[in-house]
């Protein structure tokens, strides 16, 4: 089985940028081996604190936060960073040439139920035009992307990653600590019965999202529909990685949640990129989330992503509906 810096190499990667995913690994190595040790590493449960989205920060999104930060900002190449447990850009070295963005764990809310979590990334080139430590670094629609990625603790640990070709998938081999490529391409299937939503947030929706639900749920066409729900993104990605479906987390009438709940900058860009590397489609409102100007470090958008056709299906419904709707106002 061949290993990843090969691989890399043979992608043609900037050396400079293959030692910042080495440095991203080697952290999450470390983030693996505690989670793997659980209780009996004493970080599961809650800190008293709230990070910058106001929720309780647990014991381990700290220890993994403070594990990337650390080995980040020992590496000369990287000039800012971005965190979902940091309310700031951390500023980095004067000449770096890359900026890095991180969840450090998401899905937070299984780690006490030991569920899947996982640390996604990603790597953009630093701007020349503002200060290499200023957020307006981090303003970089998600097409910029040079690397993007995430590490999924679950039964084994895997690292899917895409420095701009083919999303491939590799698994830790816990013998010598190295990553092994195990699925060179990753293609999602166009067409598949399975979607990934939180249907207990359906009281918060807005009408066409329900409409388009109740369908779903309902109607002859969508026969066979399956629901899955992680709680983890990463998790459901993954799944919908390995054989199709969709993940949404739409807009709600929640405070906050205007604009859903998923952040753009480390988690909805990263894995759009993934999913369009593997011939899926990643949107926003329709819109193509990879293709959005960030107008803020922690903004949040509402994501539709997956199997080409079944998310085709649902912005096509939320279009129509949207413009039922304006003309019934326009013509009342
Ligand atoms: P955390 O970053 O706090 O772990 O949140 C995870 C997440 O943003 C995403 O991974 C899940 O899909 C979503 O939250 C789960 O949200 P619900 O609380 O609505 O299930």
């Amino acid at each position: 089985m061949k290993r990843l810096i090969p691989i890399l190499k043979q992608d043609k990667v900037d050396t400079d940028l293959i030692l910042l995913i080495r440095t991203i690994l080697a952290a999450s190595k470390e983030i693996a081996f505690r989670v793997s040790q659980g209780e009996l590493a004493g970080i599961l449960g809650s800190t008293l604190d709230e990070n910058i989205q106001g929720e309780i920060q647990k014991k381990l999104d700290v220890v993994a936060n403070q594990l990337l930060k650390d080995m980040l900002l020992d590496d000369d190449n990287v000039a800012a960073i971005a965190s979902e447990e940091e309310p700031d850009v951390v500023p980095g070295h004067q000449h770096g040439k890359y900026i890095v963005a991180f969840d450090p764990l998401d899905g937070s809310s299984n780690i006490d139920v030991n569920g899947q979590i996982g640390t996604i990334f990603t790597i953009y080139p630093v701007r020349p035009d503002v200060p290499f430590n200023c957020e307006r670094q981090f303003a970089q629609p998600g097409h910029q992307q040079v690397c993007a990625g995430y590490v999924l603790y679950g039964p084994s640990s895997l690292l899917v990653m895409s420095t701009g070709g083919p999303t491939r998938c590799y698994t830790l081999d816990l013998t010598h600590g190295g990553y092994l490529l195990t699925r060179s391409e990753m293609q999602i299937p166009t067409d598949s019965k399975e979607f990934a939503v939180n249907m207990a947030n359906y009281r918060y929706w807005a009408d066409p999202v329900r409409g388009y639900f109740n369908q779903l749920l309902s109607h002859p066409n969508f026969a066979n529909s399956t629901l899955r729900w992680n709680a983890a993104m990463v998790g459901d990605i993954h799944r919908v990685l390995s054989r199709g479906g969709m993940f949404v987390y739409p807009e709600d009438s929640r405070v906050g949640n205007e604009n859903g709940k998923i952040r753009l900058l480390y988690e909805a860009n990263p894995l759009a990129m993934l999913v369009e590397g593997a011939g899926g489609i990643a949107t926003a409102s329709g819109q193509r989330i990879l293709s959005i100007h960030p107008d803020s470090l922690h903004q949040r958008v509402p994501v539709a992503m997956g199997s080409a056709s079944q998310v085709a299906v649902l912005n096509q419904y939320l279009h129509d509906r949207a413009f039922d709707e304006s003309t019934t106002h326009s013509t009342n």
